[in-house]
C-alpha cells in the first residue's frame, strides 16, 4: 500500500538516508507513498553543514551545528562508506581515510544530487508541535516557515525524526564559574582553535569532544591544554602540553581547582560534557527520553518507537558507524512503513529492545562497543536489500582506529585503511595531519602535492 503520506524532519545524513531509501525503490519502479522533508537550515547536510554562527540563527532559531573549522573525520572514512555510493563513485580516485568535513559534506551531497531528493525538502521550516489523532491514526505537525514567517500544518502517517542529537548543549555547573574571567563555552560554540593560540585551555570531559578539541587546540598553538575527567580519563598518550586531571571541583576567578588538591590558571574553558536528546516539538507521550547510548530504550530495532509504531527515530544511538549506520536504519523503516516487514505485538518488542540493552549493558570495552553496534547493524540488514557488506572487517578496522589513537593521538589520522566496499586502499594524504593547517576541499584533492608525497612514509593497515 502506497497511498499514505511519511514526514521526515530533518535533512542531516539521517533525513538524506530516509529520502534515499524511497528513492531507490522509485529507481526499481516501485511506487512510494507521498513524502515530504522539513529542514529548518537553508542547507542540507546536517552537521556537516558547517556555520560559523553560534546561538541563534538569523530567523533567532538555535543554532543546530556544532562542527567547527579545521575538523576532521574523528575515524576512517572506510568505516561510514555507503554501500550504495562508495568513495570511488564519488572522486573517482583513492583519496586518504581521514578527510577534512568539507570533503565529506561533498560526498554526501554527491550521492544525494544524483536523485531527486532536494525536490523533496522544504528548507527554513521548523517542525514546532507533534500532535497524533487518535481518530484520525495521523499526526498532524504544525510547521514554521521561517523565511515567509509563516505558520502551517500537515497531517502524515508516518512520521520519522531525523534531528540529530548533539546540538543541544548538556551544560553542568561548577561552582564559582559565573566569575571566570575568560571565555567559557560549550563545544557546541566552539568553532576553530585560532581563538585559543598561546592560550592556557582547560577543557571539561573525556569523550570525543574533549580528545578533538583539545589536539586541535595543541595543533594550532596553544600554550597548554588540560583536559579534567569526572569517570575515566581519556588515557592517551599525550605530547608535553596536554595532560589530564581529575574533575574540578570549583573556580576561584580564573584559577580552577581540581579533586586531587592541585589548582591551575587559565584563559578559557571549553566544556565537552556531551549533548541532550532534545525534541521540544515531541509531546511527552510521543519523546524519545534517552542519554547517549548504543541501544536507547523505547525504539524497537532502534528505529520504531515503542508507543506509537508510526513514530520512528533515526540516527538516535551513540555513534561508531554513522552513514551506513543511518542507512539501514532507514531502509528498515522503509520497508516496515511499506508493509514489507511485520513488527511484532508491544510485548515481544519489549522484549527484544529489553535483549539489546542487556547486551549493551554487558559492554565494557570500546572494541565490546564496536562489536555491539557491528551486531546491531548485521541484525538491521537481515530484513532489506540494503546492499550487503562485510561487517566484521568494518568491526576490525574500527578497532585498529581504537588501537592507533591509544599509540599516537597526534597522528592516528595519517594511517590509511582499505575499503571493504571497492578494496580500494586509501592514499596517504599529501602532508601529515600535524602538519595540515588548511582544511579545504581544493588543498585536500592538491593532485601536484599529492604527486610529491614521500611514499616511502606510507603507512597502511
Ligand atoms: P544531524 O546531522 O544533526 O542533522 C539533523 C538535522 O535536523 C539538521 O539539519 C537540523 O537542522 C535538523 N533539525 C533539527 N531540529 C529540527 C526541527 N525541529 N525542524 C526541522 N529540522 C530540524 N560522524 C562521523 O561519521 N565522523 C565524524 O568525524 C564526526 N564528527 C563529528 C563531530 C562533531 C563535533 C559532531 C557534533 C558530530 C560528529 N559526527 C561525526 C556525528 C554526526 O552527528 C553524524 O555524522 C551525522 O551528522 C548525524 O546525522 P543526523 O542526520 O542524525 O543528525
Ligand atoms: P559524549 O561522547 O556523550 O561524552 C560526554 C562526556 O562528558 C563524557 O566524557 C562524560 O563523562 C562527560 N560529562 C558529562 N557530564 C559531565 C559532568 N557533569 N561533569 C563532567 N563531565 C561530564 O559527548 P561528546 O561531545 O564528547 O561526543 C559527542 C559527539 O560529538 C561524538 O559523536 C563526536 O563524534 C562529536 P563520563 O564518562 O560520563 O563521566
Amino acid at each position: 500500500m502506497t497511498n499514505f503520506k511519511v514526514g521526515i524532519i530533518g535533512a542531516g545524513p539521517s533525513g538524506l538516508a530516509m529520502l534515499r531509501a524511497f528513492e531507490a525503490e522509485l529507481k526499481k519502479g516501485n511506487a512510494i507513498p507521498e513524502i515530504k522533508c522539513y529542514e529548518k537550515q537553508d542547507n542540507w547536510g546536517g552537521m556537516w553543514n558547517y556555520t560559523w554562527r553560534t546561538g541563534v540563527g538569523k530567523y533567532g532559531e538555535p543554532i543546530h551545528g556544532s562542527m567547527y573549522k579545521y575538523l576532521w573525520s574523528n575515524g576512517p572514512k572506510e568505516c561510514l562508506e555507503f554501500a550504495d555510493y562508495t568513495f570511488m563513485d564519488h572522486f573517482k580516485k583513492p583519496i586518504s581515510s581521514y578527510p577534512p568535513r568539507e570533503v565529506l559534506f561533498d560526498y554526501i551531497q554527491g550521492r544525494i544530487k544524483k536523485s531527486k531528493a532536494r525536490d523533496y525538502i522544504q528548507f527554513n521550516t521548523v517542525a514546532r508541535w507533534v500532535d497524533y489523532l487518535e481518530d484520525k491514526k495521523q499526526f498532524r505537525v504544525i510547521f514554521d516557515d521561517l523565511k515567509k514567517n509563516e505558520t502551517f500544518e500537515e497531517y502524515f502517517d508516518y512520521l520519522v525524526v531525523g534531528t540529530g542529537h548533539f546540538s543541544t548543549p548538556n551544560m553542568p555547573y561548577f561552582k564559582g564559574i559565573d566569575n571566570f574571567p575568560g571565555a567559557v563555552m560549550h563545544a557546541h560554540d566552539f568553532r576553530g582553535a585560532d581563538q585559543f593560540i598561546d592560550k592556557d585551555i582547560l577543557i571539561i570531559g573525556s569523550s570525543y569532544s574533549a580528545e578533538d578539541i583539545a589536539v586541535q587546540c595543541y595543533k594550532h598553538g596553544s600554550n597548554s591544554i588540560t583536559i579534567s575527567y569526572r569517570s575515566n580519563p581519556i588515557g592517551a598518550k599525550w605530547p608535553k602540553g596536554i595532560e589530564e586531571r581529575p574533575l574540578v571541583t570549583h573556580f576561584e576567578d580564573s584559577t580552577a581547582y581540581f579533586k586531587d588538591g592541585s589548582s591551575q590558571k587559565f584563559d578559557a574553558v571549553v566544556v565537552c560534557t556531551g549533548y541532550q536528546h532534545k525534541f521540544p516539538f515531541l509531546p511527552d507521550n510521543l519523546r524519545l527520553k534517552t542519554k547517549n547510548c548504543l541501544y536507547p530504550d523505547n525504539l524497537y530495532k532502534g528505529v520504531v518507537f515503542q508507543e506509537n509504531t508510526q513514530l520512528l527515530f533515526l540516527g538516535m544511538q551513540d555513534q561508531y558507524y554513522t552513514f551506513n549506520m543511518f542507512d539501514a536504519q532507514a531502509w528498515f523503516a522503509r520497508d516496515y512503513m511499506l508493509g514489507r516487514i511485520e513488527i511484532p505485538e508491544a510485548e515481544e518488542r519489549a522484549a527484544d529492545i529489553a535483549h539489546w540493552m542487556k547486551m549493551e549493558a554487558e559492554t565494557e570495552t570500546g572494541d565490546d562497543h564496536v562489536d555491539f553496534q557491528t551486531a546491531y547493524i548485521k541484525d538491521l540488514m537481515t530484513y532489506t536489500d540494503y546492499p550487503p557488506f562485510d561487517l566484521d572487517k568494518v568491526a576490525e578496522m574500527f578497532k585498529l582506529w581504537l588501537e592507533s589513537k591509544e599509540e599516537n593521538i597526534l597522528n592516528y589520522r595519517d594511517k590509511v585503511y582499505r575499503s571493504v566496499m571497492t578494496d580500494t586502499l586509501a592514499e596517504e594524504h599529501h602532508t601529515s595531519w600535524m602538519e595540515e593547517l588548511d582544511d579545504s576541499l581544493e588543498r585536500f584533492l592538491d593532485e601536484e602535492e599529492a604527486d610529491e608525497k614521500e611514499l616511502s612514509k606510507v603507512n597502511y593497515y
